[in-house]
């Protein structure tokens, strides 16, 4: 709660202030008391709108005054239902900040606080699993630019707790120059509230470097025998780190991954991911392939290791030196991109091996955006890939850029080290890649018969067929109006992104809505209620089922004069005025005049 008022005075003051030589002879939050008359008629009008601003943010800063002193920190262990309620006006307020900045739902993220129980999403197996009573220690590498301190410290805590302080050397924070105040003294502060075996490190990059260059700086300076990386967004599970280490320690040239769960972005609800490995495609992006297929037969299969092609990135163990020996990651490579793929060939073709071990478990917030960019504005993918292509990819490079065209003009600096790495270490070429590590793999234009039986597309989120439990017209509370769509129609049906009003109840395709085991409503067994939109002017529309829950998501209490919620918006539905045509909109929960409704059973 400290950290959500704190955020709130800060953006306060980002979006209040005014430059100096503005007309508006200030730039503080406190001087809104400036008398009309020093205004210019031709400012006249801006003047009046930073007027209300400011009235705003003056109202807001009392609010949040007020907050300071009446919020005690909840104790709370797991995300539940009520927990994206927005109970008031403040609480939205702070939502949308977090979207904005960060992409995720922070209110929720800092109502959880720095620890939580999280389902256990191994195998049955792996609990009964022993390891070696000697481990390798560790130290753990997180860097992180502009995270939710919430978030960041949660990262933090539920390492110290969930891993043996024997084993835990270090955990080692980068600062990649981040600018939001939170993460100056007060993560210092806070981190000091944690700190109890001097365990934790935080180093700070004095100019954004990215999270390439901040990983290999937070390995230079890492003690133990072998390194874990992770992102600043993350749950470790029960015993994570055990297979791990013992699989490392068996064998010094393995990069070690565990499985990553879902932490949904929205919600913080956690699930667990299935058994996948990892690719690429020609334009050099990561993704997900089923196990080779006879994979998973008995339960001992379950506990793997699984070999894999390639990385996602953000979350391995690797001994130290080892990491050291093979090149640790090319520097020329900026923000983000590129350095999974890169790592991948570069371990593979120079005599490592990657391995996807199904005991550990780390959840990870996946989010829908990058909530940050580069300094200069470009994407850095493309250089990145270019490099890691160039290296090691030999003529196959060709590949790439058919794929990416736009690549060709691109600048991607000078590659003569990574050049002379791969000449040292007396790698394997590429085309010895793709034949012994990723067979499955198909060159543009050519389809392999097995491996497109082998890997159908994965989606982290188990699709499976959906259920429904009921099937209901939605009525206003005493009046004879329903929710229904509008607009122009689509193949027959109400287009995607359609949005709802009042009509008045008819049992017709448009009116009648299926509710599923998961909280969706789908209207006309076709198209999903939604709440669009991450910010304050979140619309309910119709639109593709995503079966990713979130805003998608909807509860309610009882049958009749129920509010209706939504689980990524935390608002209700609410008809505008309680009449025919009104617009369906979201708004904070309550019993009042216009959120209640009736669902009115129809055949299912
Ligand atoms: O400039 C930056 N400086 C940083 O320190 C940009 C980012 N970072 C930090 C950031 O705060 C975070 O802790 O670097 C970490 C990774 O950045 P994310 O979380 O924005 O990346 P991502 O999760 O979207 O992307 C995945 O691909 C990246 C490619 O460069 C990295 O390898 C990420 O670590 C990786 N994340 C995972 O593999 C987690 C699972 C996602 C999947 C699939
Ligand atoms: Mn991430």
């Amino acid at each position: 709660y400290w950290t959500l008022v704190r955020n709130l005075h800060d953006e306060i003051s980002l979006s209040e202030t005014v430059p100096k030589n503005s007309y508006f002879p200030s730039n503080s939050v406190n001087d809104i008391n400036m008398p009309m008359e020093k205004s210019f008629d031709k400012g006249k009008q801006q003047y009046l709108e930073k007027v209300k601003r400011y009235k705003k943010a003056r109202k807001m800063q009392k609010i949040s005054r007020k907050l300071i002193e009446e919020l005690k920190p909840v104790a709370v262990s797991s995300a539940n239902d009520e927990f994206g309620m927005v109970k008031n006006e403040e609480e939205q307020f702070l939502r949308d900040i977090g979207y904005k900045r960060h992409a995720f739902n922070t209110l929720v993220s800092s109502k959880i606080g720095l620890f939580r129980d999280i389902p256990d999403t191994r195998h049955k197996l792996c609990a009964q699993q022993e390891h070696p009573k000697q481990l390798p220690t560790a130290s753990i590498i997180i860097c992180f630019y502009n995270e939710h301190i919430v978030t960041l410290l949660r990262s933090v805590n539920t390492i110290l707790k969930r891993t043996p302080s024997n084993i835990l050397k270090e955990i080692i924070l980068v600062d990649d120059y981040s600018d939001l105040d939170d993460l100056k003294k007060p993560l210092e502060k806070e981190i000091e509230q944690i700190n109890y075996n001097n365990t934790i490190r935080l180093l700070r990059n004095d100019k954004r470097e990215g999270l390439i260059r901040s990983r290999v700086y937070g390995a230079r300076n890492a003690t133990s025998d072998v390194l874990i990386f992770l992102d600043s967004h993350i749950e470790v599970n029960v015993q994570w780190i055990e297979p791990l280490l013992a699989r490392v320690k068996e064998s010094r040239t393995t990069l070690v991954m565990p499985v990553i769960d879902i932490i949904n972005a929205d919600t913080f609800a956690y699930s667990s991911s299935p058994l996948v490995r990892g690719g690429f495609n020609w334009g050099l992006h990561f993704k997900w392939d089923n196990l080779p297929s006879g994979t998973l037969m008995k339960d001992v299969d379950f506990l793997g290791p699984f070999r894999s092609p390639t990385m996602a990135g953000g979350l391995f163990a690797v001994n130290r030196l080892y990491f050291k020996e093979i090149g640790e990651y090319d520097l020329g490579m900026d923000v983000w991109g590129g350095e999974n793929i890169e790592i991948s060939f570069r371990v593979w073709q120079c005599g490592g091996s990657i391995e996807l071990l199904p005991c550990s478990r780390i959840g990870h917030v996946f989010r829908k955006r990058r909530p940050y960019g580069s300094l200069s504005g470009v994407d850095t993918m493309i250089k990145n890939s270019l490099r890691a292509a160039y290296v090691w990819m030999d003529d196959y490079v060709d590949y790439f850029l058919q794929n990416q065209p736009s690549a060709k003009s691109v600048d991607y600096g000078d590659i003569s080290e990574r050049l002379q790495l791969r000449q040292s270490l007396q790698c394997n070429n590429f085309s010895w890649y793709l034949k012994n590590i990723y067979p499955e793999q198909e060159l543009p234009g050519e389809q392999k018969l097995l491996s497109s039986m082998d890997q159908p597309k994965y989606q982290p989120w188990h699709s499976r067929k959906r259920n429904y439990i009921n099937s209901f017209m939605i009525r206003l509370t005493n009046t004879t109006l329903c929710i229904a769509a509008s607009g122009p129609k689509e193949k027959g049906f109400w287009k995607r992104g359609s949005s709802l009003h009042l009509a008045p109840c008819l049992r017709v395709k448009n009116q009648m809505w299926y509710e599923t085991d998961r909280s969706e409503f789908v209207l006309g067994q076709l198209l999903c209620l939604e709440a669009s939109g991450g910010s304050s002017s979140v619309l309910p529309v119709i639109n593709k089922c995503h079966e990713m829950g979130g805003d998608q998501e909807w509860k309610h209490r009882k049958m009749d004069e129920s509010p209706i919620y939504n689980i990524a918006a935390g608002t209700c539905l609410r008809a505008k005025e309680p009449s025919k045509s009104a617009a369906i909109e979201l708004a904070l929960c309550s019993n009042n005049l216009f959120s209640t409704w009736d669902l009115i059973s129809g055949d299912i």
